[in-house]
């Protein structure tokens, strides 16, 4: 630690897939546009995944049935979800968020958290270089966004919700506590209904409430939680932006019936999990980088050794050819082997890999 004090952006894409939808079809500018499931004349089953700020109006809002939707807005433009497409433009709009923090997470298919705290000194150093994000991603894929700046991802999230859309906010760590404490607790990372609930029976509505109270109370009431929730209300949130793939890695493993000394068995069976492994992998679209193996000996005593490959790749013979490789050390006459194991991990995505070529 340098001491010196976080700068983190939140930034979230405002109505992302009616956005995505409006900037291929320019006729739908101004009208109600809502994607979700068919309506069929108001008869239709199913959701509404987003609606954009003209429907909104009407009071259409994200996972109201589709039904209720048409009631509220026969006059919208009714969409179907198209999730290759939003996909293909997330994956762009993270491709130029990440180079912009020193650490990136991805958060949803539309949000994700910066740490910019090396790359600006101060506040308003900051609001130039989030405007500057805005605008790259408004002049690369015609979409708006708002963003969150603060000192920790918590306040940041909260922030970039307040002036949607197209919003800039700014919450410096010494105004932290005042910005939170006239917004409702649900506002908060994991208040969810129930909590809320259990909150507004203790005379809890707002963060407010929720920082002014005993905390002793609250962590009887909630466990671990309570005081999680607590050192929320004050605005204090220490986790790291930290990037992570969903799938960290792909493995198999087997436990042989009888421990065995038949090598060629062994070997045979490294070579069908890695296929299982190698399909799994294909079927996610991913591309990795290194491979572990497993080896329990009769005993238990269990070995893991990795290879890390110099290049990404999507080709079954790397993977088996290296965990044959790295199982030879450990096939020994003298040693029954109980289970092998083989493992990809270091994955990225392939839409990710072709954006480096
Ligand atoms: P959000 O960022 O929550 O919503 P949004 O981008 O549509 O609107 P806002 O301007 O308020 O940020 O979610 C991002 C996308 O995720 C959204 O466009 C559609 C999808 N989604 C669903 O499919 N179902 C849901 O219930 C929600 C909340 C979102
Ligand atoms: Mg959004």
């Amino acid at each position: 630690m340098n001491g010196k004090k976080r700068i983190i952006f939140h930034v979230d894409m405002d109505h992302f897939y009616t956005a995505v939808e409006e900037r291929l079809r320019p006729e739908l500018e101004g009208k109600p546009v809502i994607v979700g499931a068919d309506p069929s004349g108001g008869e239709g089953r199913g959701v509404v995944s987003t609606s954009n700020y003209e429907a909104r109006k009407f009071g259409v809002r994200s996972g109201m049935p589709i039904s209720r939707a048409w009631k509220l807005c026969p006059q919208g433009v009714y969409l179907p979800v198209n999730m290759p497409l939003y996909v293909k433009v997330s994956d762009r709009i993270m491709t130029i968020l990440r180079e912009y923090g020193d650490k990136f997470e991805q958060w949803g298919i539309d949000e994700a958290f910066l740490d910019v705290t090396s790359k600006v000194d101060g506040y308003i150093e900051a609001e130039i270089l989030a405007r500057e994000i805005k605008k790259h991603i408004l002049v690369r894929e015609g979409l708006t966004c708002s963003v969150g700046v603060s000192c920790n991802k918590l306040i940041a999230k909260i922030a970039s919700e307040m002036q949607k859309p197209d919003g800039l906010t700014i919450v410096k760590e010494e105004n932290a506590e005042k910005f939170l404490a006239s917004l409702p607790v649900r506002r908060l990372l994991w208040v969810g209904k129930k909590t809320e609930a259990a909150l507004g029976v203790m005379g809890i509505a707002t963060i407010g409430d929720l920082a002014s109270h005993d905390p002793g109370e609250l962590t009887e009431a909630f466990g671990v939680m309570g005081k999680q929730l607590y050192l929320m209300a004050h605005g204090i949130d220490n986790s790291e932006v930290e990037e992570r793939t969903e799938i960290k890695s792909i493995g198999r493993d087997v436990t042989f019936q009888e421990d065995t000394d038949d090598f060629d068995f062994v070997l045979k069976t490294v070579d069908d999990l890695a296929e299982d492994v190698y399909n799994q992998v294909s079927s996610n679209q991913f591309y990795f980088k290194t491979v572990t193996i497993r080896v329990r000996y009769e005993n238990f005593e269990t070995h893991t050794h990795a290879k890390t490959l110099f290049f990404a790749t999507d080709r079954l013979l790397d993977l088996t050819k290296t965990a044959r490789g790295l199982m030879r050390p450990y096939l020994r006459p003298d040693r029954k082997i109980r289970l092998v194991g083989v493992r990809a991990s270091n994955l990225m995505s392939v839409s990710n890999q072709k954006k480096l070529v």
